[in-house]
Parts: C-alpha cells; structure tokens; sequence
C-alpha cells in the first residue's frame, strides 16, 4: 500500500523524512498537519502520533513516528542510497551526529517548548538561540576534522539529513552559520541536490 506523510511545510523534522523518502524513491501521498492551527493536537492526529508532533508516516494501519525510525526503516527497507556507512564505527559517528539534532538541539526549541518557557517572543528567541548554539557547535567541533562536503566526508549521510534543516531552525531564529564554516559548507553541499531542495520548506512554500 502507498504511505501516506503527515507532515508540516516548516517543520524540520517533517524536511528529513521528505528528503529521505525523496532519495530512497519511495512515492507516497502528502497531507499537510497544520502546526501554526494546532492541528497536531487533534483527536484525529493524536491517534496517528500520541505525542502530537509531526513527521507521521502511514504504512497500511501501521502509523510511525519520529523520524529516525522512520528514516532507519526506510534504510533497511531501500538500502540504495546509503544513509548509514557500511563501517560500524563510522556509523555509530553518524548516529551520534544525528542525535546531537533529533535529542540535543531541535526538541529544546520546538515549538510546545519556546510556549511554555515564555509568551515573550523574546525570551523564546534568546532560549532558542542559546540551544541552536550549543548544539550546532558541538556540531561543528565533531566534524571539524572529517573531510566535506559533507558531514562524514564525500557522501551523503542520515546526519547531513538532520543538519540542513536544523539550519532553517537557527536562521528562523535569528542565527546565520558563519559561526560554524563546516557546517556552512554542508549545507550549502547538500542544497546544490535537488533532493534536498524540492524538499525543503522553502521549495513547498515559495511565499
Ligand atoms: N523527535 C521528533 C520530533 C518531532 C517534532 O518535534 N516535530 C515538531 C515539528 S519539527 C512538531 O510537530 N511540533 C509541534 C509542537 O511542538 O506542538 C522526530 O524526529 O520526529
């Protein structure tokens, strides 16, 4: 059966599970979870995803949530790109890239956090900031000694997956990359894809 996305244009962890279901060639269908009308809080996706938070994907009955499970799925069910290297070394380097963004940074800035530390849009933006960059910069001195483009080295990987939107977080928040030159570099490496970029926020929503 052909799985559904319930996704969210701007959400970042929404833009790894589109870009990896875009290299893995997987056709699926679309529906947009509107986060700004706190359509994630519904009944109806509350049953998709009980912890309300968008990517979704739909697999016959079976919902999955959270986009490294989704993304690791998809890995073993289409192994060809590789998101993981081969190396279980440099694989579990790769994981540990990853969960600096999916556990150490995106969760402290999402947008259920920055509602509870504050209704001042300042003080979110300065919560957000510091997090972003503590978490972008433990990023950065990982990979410091890793050659490019990319995260790992000349291929892509799941961690530049978790990176490239985390930096359409930081910037919606104020930050720009030159701080952290590797991390430019990826990005910039990963947007020249057109995986990448008919994925990303900016491409499904132009305006
Ligand atoms: N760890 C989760 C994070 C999911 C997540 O935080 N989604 C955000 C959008 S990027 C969301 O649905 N936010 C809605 C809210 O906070 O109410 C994943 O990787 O899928």
């Amino acid at each position: 059966m052909r799985p559904v996305l319930y996704h969210y244009w701007r959400s970042s962890s929404s833009w790894r599970v589109r870009w990896a279901l875009m290299l893995k060639g997987v056709e699926h269908d679309a529906v947009a979870v509107d986060l700004l009308r706190a359509e994630q809080g519904s009944a109806e996706h509350l049953r998709r995803n009980p912890l309300g938070l968008v990517p979704v994907l739909q697999l016959g009955e079976v919902f999955l949530a959270e986009s490294v499970a989704i993304i690791e799925y998809l890995e073993e069910q289409v192994p060809d790109p590789p998101l993981l290297p081969r190396d279980p070394l440099q694989r579990a380097r790769v994981r540990q890239l990853v969960e600096i963004i999916n556990a150490g940074t995106q969760p402290l800035q999402n947008l259920s956090v920055l509602r509870r530390v504050s209704d001042n849009q300042q003080e979110q933006r300065q919560w957000a900031q510091h997090f972003i960059r503590r978490g972008l910069s433990a990023y950065e001195a990982l990979i410091a000694s890793y050659p490019g483009p990319f995260s790992v080295g000349s291929a892509l990987t799941a961690a530049d997956l978790f990176l490239v939107p985390q930096c359409y977080n930081a910037r919606r928040h104020g930050l720009d990359l030159t701080e952290w030159p590797r991390i430019a570099q990826v990005e910039a490496a990963c947007l020249a894809t057109t995986a990448a970029r008919t994925t990303s926020p900016e491409y499904l929503n132009p305006g």
